[in-house]
């Protein structure tokens, strides 16, 4: 075995993270079966969501609906799942994603090695309005069946919605699919918090005073209000989903 050097692109800070596939460090939880977690971004770090991928070992495995309250996304890395619903079943392949308001009873099946990435968060309620009255609803889809828009009109930054964009709703799962040397078109700085990971391609983001190489693999949690900014390279076009609450005054968020 070869001795490890040490070195990682890894960096954990106040208000960001950079999570590189080398640091993974898998865990069993009790309600998932036959599979292993990796919790990326969590309550833990300072978020206010948790994102984790699941690895189900070669003979198949299953795991459980969401906690109370608590609002998933799911994305197929690797492999396929199936997902039996209340309604009914689905079978999603590679870039097939799903979302599950809080409360909407599921079970996640895999009858063989696959991979998938989970976004969850605690839903926060329109003050004085029904979790019902909000609109949510279960979402089955595949990422390469939603249209993209040239983001700001620029042509090599293509935004990708991939729940709908409804004022009841408080979170967004985002595509960002840039060409060679496309970028974000500003700085961002903004209250929204993100859960980023990059599906393919490579690039250098600005996480706060900080420029990190990031590559296909990683996991980036940006706190609230920490400047961004994204440059793709390499030869091939980058792609990253990414995560953000939205449509909450956070006045109200912090002073109900
Ligand atoms: O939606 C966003 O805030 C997005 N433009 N941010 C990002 O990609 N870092
Ligand atoms: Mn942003």
């Amino acid at each position: 075995m070869s001795v490890h050097t040490g070195i990682t692109r890894s960096s954990v800070q106040r208000n960001h993270a950079l999570i590189a596939p080398e640091s993974h460090v898998m865990a069993t939880f009790p309600d998932w079966h036959q599979a292993e977690v990796i919790t990326l971004i969590s309550a833990h770090l300072g978020a206010h969501f948790t994102q984790y991928m699941v690895q189900f070992l070669p003979q198949g495995g299953h795991g459980p609906a969401a906690g109370r309250n608590t609002e998933r996304f799911l994305l197929v890395l690797e492999g396929s799942v199936r997902i039996e619903a209340e309604e009914g079943q689905h079978d999603l392949a590679v870039d097939g994603y799903a979302y599950f308001p809080p409360g909407h009873h599921h079970r996640i099946i895999a009858s063989g090695r696959a991979r998938i990435l989970c976004f969850e968060k605690h839903f926060e309620p329109i003050v004085g309005l029904e979790t019902s009255a909000h609109g949510l609803r279960k979402i089955v889809s595949n990422m390469n069946d939603v249209p993209g828009e040239a983001f700001l009109g620029d042509p090599d930054a293509i935004l990708k919605h991939l729940l709908p964009d409804e004022p009841g709703w408080d979170m967004a799962l985002n595509t960002f699919q840039f060409a060679p040397g496309g970028t974000l078109p500003q700085v961002e700085v903004h209250v929204m918090e993100h859960g980023l990971y990059v599906l393919e391609g490579q690039g250098v983001y600005r996480l706060g005073d900080n420029w990190y190489p990031v590559q296909k693999g990683d996991t980036i949690w940006m706190a609230p209000y920490l400047p961004q900014w994204f440059v793709a390279s390499g030869k091939h076009p980058t792609r990253y989903i990414y995560y953000k609450d939205m449509n909450r005054d956070p006045a109200l968020r912090i002073h109900p």
